[in-house]
């Protein structure tokens, strides 16, 4: 896939593919930027992980994804101002799951939005008086808004039948942390965790997301009355782009009305909780080869990994291709929360603060919640393509105040042993394009979400 990215903007961009597995030059890298007035191509092979034996991992093949701006210190204000839409992807096994009614349809008749699988970007909005959007450039803490959308839509509805939905929750606030739960406590079933399905669906009654994080969600309506009317609820208080202050169940905050209408549905889709969904691999041990120690924390009232801001042009960590490392991220702080993104592929979160994640995080996951007080243990695989990549906090004002890191993927002299880390030699790839990521089998764009 080549899309053609053209800016007439005055400020510059970069488009991340968040949760994607791209090559670094169509990662949406802060500093490879489209200026104003310049045209940039990026080039997905949408291809899943290649392993070093060339045979492809799918259990890493990705269903819920979006696009967002990554520029250097403009991030914050280019996703507050709407660069961001969703990217739902597919492959033969999830459209399996589709064509036994599983699941249910992505795609609507005669091209339209598919009735039953229905996207949910949340954003917290701030207006000026005269409507416009409020941009405030010194809040470095974090931008909350006043105004729940979804999909942009202010105090939105949405009338349902009584059968099973697919949702896609994301978060698309730059700063604000949702709990979310039905306004009726009915349970939900949880099918997917950032980009990936789950082994199989995890009932639950609430959702944390933060900024960056999608939850993939079976709700069945079936059992509700017609003519009952049914919230999406966010219960999580918060009044300072810094942290939450907590959950508070007597003031819910509406975020979606369901009016639920008409009879009993035939043919509703089957998955329930024993359904097998996409296989997960956990990273043995013994493909460990590294273990590294970021430790997030502020200075000079900013925010460092390591004591240190972001810089394009020093390599944080230079894992060798094919291998796997442990990360401990650390979040000493009491004061603040860290949602952290990491790029390239999935990370699997070993241990949270010593204990195994909850079990909706527990199996592959892009963006690691760093509450107050918190240290994960995760492991990640680096393949298929070297060069740079990063990793950094997705409050996006924190982000843009250089809350991240870089990590070069190298190549590695199979007799020699020396790394041949891409940027430290005078280039940014040092890896032909042409054989790095063009794989034989395909994943399917959603060209109704994509476009
Ligand atoms: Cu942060």
């Amino acid at each position: 896939m080549v899309i053609r990215v053209h800016n007439p903007l005055d400020v510059e961009a970069s488009l991340h593919h968040h949760g994607a597995h791209s090559p670094a030059h169509s990662d949406g890298h802060p500093c490879f930027y489209t200026l104003h007035g310049e045209t940039r191509d990026y080039y997905y092979p949408n291809c899943v992980p290649r392993n070093a034996d060339g045979s492809e991992d799918w259990s890493e093949s990705p269903s819920t994804m979006w696009y967002h701006d990554h520029g250097n210190d403009v991030t914050a204000h280019n996703v507050a101002h709407g660069l961001a839409g969703f990217s739902l992807f597919t492959d033969p096994f999830e459209e399996d799951l589709i064509a036994k009614n599983i699941l249910p349809q992505i795609d609507g008749p005669d091209g339209e939005q598919a009735p039953y699988d229905v996207p949910i970007a949340l954003t917290d909005q701030l207006l000026n008086l005269d409507g416009t959007i409020s941009w405030d450039p010194l809040d470095h803490d974090g931008r909350l808004g006043n105004l729940f959308c979804a999909n942009g839509v202010v105090q939105p509805f949405m009338n349902v039948e009584r059968r099973k939905y697919r949702f896609r929750f994301l978060c698309a606030s730059l700063a604000r942390i949702y709990e979310l739960r039905l306004s009726n406590n009915a349970s939900m079933l949880q099918i997917g965790n950032d980009s990936w399905l789950l082994p199989k669906g995890v009932t639950v009654t609430r959702i944390t997301l933060v900024p960056g994080k999608r939850a993939d969600v079976i709700i069945d309506f079936s059992k509700a009355a017609a003519g009952s009317v049914i919230y999406l609820e966010n219960i999580m208080e918060q009044t300072d782009g810094r942290k939450p202050k907590g959950i508070n169940t007597r003031n819910p905050i509406r975020l979606v009305k369901f009016n639920v209408i008409g009879g009993t549905v035939r043919n509703d889709c089957t998955i329930n909780a024993n359904t097998p969904l996409r296989p997960h691999h956990e990273i043995p041990e013994s493909e460990i080869v590294a273990t590294r120690d970021f430790k997030l924390g502020r200075s000079n009232g900013a925010w460092v990994i390591n004591g240190e801001f972001y810089s394009a042009f020093r390599p944080d960590a230079d894992p060798i291709v094919n291998t796997a490392e442990r990360w401990n991220l650390s979040n000493s702080s009491g004061g603040w929360v860290h949602p952290t993104h990491m790029h390239l592929e999935s990370h699997q979160i070993t241990k949270l603060n010593g204990k195994r994640p909850r079990e909706v995080w527990a199996y592959k996951t892009d963006t690691t919640y760093l509450d107050t007080n918190t240290t994960a243990e995760v492991k990640m695989r680096f393949r298929t393509f070297c060069g740079p990549f990063v990793f950094h906090c997705h409050n996006n004002n924190h982000e843009d105040m250089r809350m991240m890191k870089q990590f070069e993927v190298c190549g590695q002299d199979p007799v020699t042993g020396v790394k041949n880390p891409p940027t430290l030699n005078g280039e940014w790839f040092s890896v032909d394009e042409k054989t790095a990521g063009i794989p034989h089998s395909f994943i399917k764009a959603n060209p109704h979400i994509f476009s």
